[in-house]
């Protein structure tokens, strides 16, 4: 049984999609960001960085592991599983590439947007203009990659399941755009699935 740390935020959904997608048992500790519970003592002993998600797993290789990270942990598990994973090489350079494109740049220009709205000292409708027009772009790069296949590395994949969460929430730019038809039909398609149905309710 892994145990879950995480809160109701896209990094945790993406670990917790990837648990049920692999039929993985698993347990959800709640992590109350309001109340700064990410930098309690015993917390910090799980993520010095202060951060969810983190999972413990007591059957890893070699003995139990705690990992943070949300990408770190769907590769983890996508390579301890097989699953997620594309077996042909090409394809799975092509999972890895989309695959940081949702961990990298597409993730931190929606962290970048929220700060710039919420947290920042200095609020900024230009910063925040900034990071939207950015992010409007990248759902563009990925609409057009969407075209003519169902996922964005072909089959479905660790991919997919970092980068969904994220658009999801920044799901009011896609309707502003009005013209991602590959991106509404592969974010619609993916809702539909009841692991990711299910990953999401788990940690809200
Ligand atoms: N790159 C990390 C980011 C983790 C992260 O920033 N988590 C946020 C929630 S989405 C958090 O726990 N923030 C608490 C804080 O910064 O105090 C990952 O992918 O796991």
């Amino acid at each position: 049984m892994i145990d879950l740390y995480a809160a109701n935020s896209s990094n945790s959904q993406r670990v917790a999609i990837m648990l049920e997608e692999c039929g993985i048992d698993y347990e959800v500790h709640r992590v109350d960001l309001s109340r700064g519970e990410q930098r309690s003592d015993t917390f910090l002993q799980l993520n010095p960085a202060g951060a969810v998600p983190v999972i413990v797993d007591p059957d890893a290789p070699g003995g139990s592991m705690t990992i943070t990270q949300s990408g770190a942990i769907l590769l983890y598990l996508a390579m301890k599983t097989g699953r997620y994973f594309p077996k042909d090489p090409a394809m799975r350079a092509r999972a890895f590439e989309w695959f940081m494109f949702a961990a990298s740049d597409f993730s931190s220009y929606s962290t970048m947007l929220f700060l710039a709205n919420a947290v920042l000292p200095d609020k900024s409708d230009a910063n925040a203009g900034f990071f939207e027009e950015r992010l409007a772009r990248y759902l563009g790069v990925a609409n057009a990659r969407l075209e003519g296949r169902q996922f964005l590395a072909d089959e479905l994949s660790i991919a997919d399941f970092a980068l969904y969460p994220v658009v999801r929430v920044r799901y009011a730019l896609v309707e502003r755009d009005g013209k991602l038809a590959h991106l509404t039909k592969w974010a619609d398609a993916l809702a539909a699935r009841p692991g990711i149905a299910r990953g999401i309710a788990a940690v809200a």
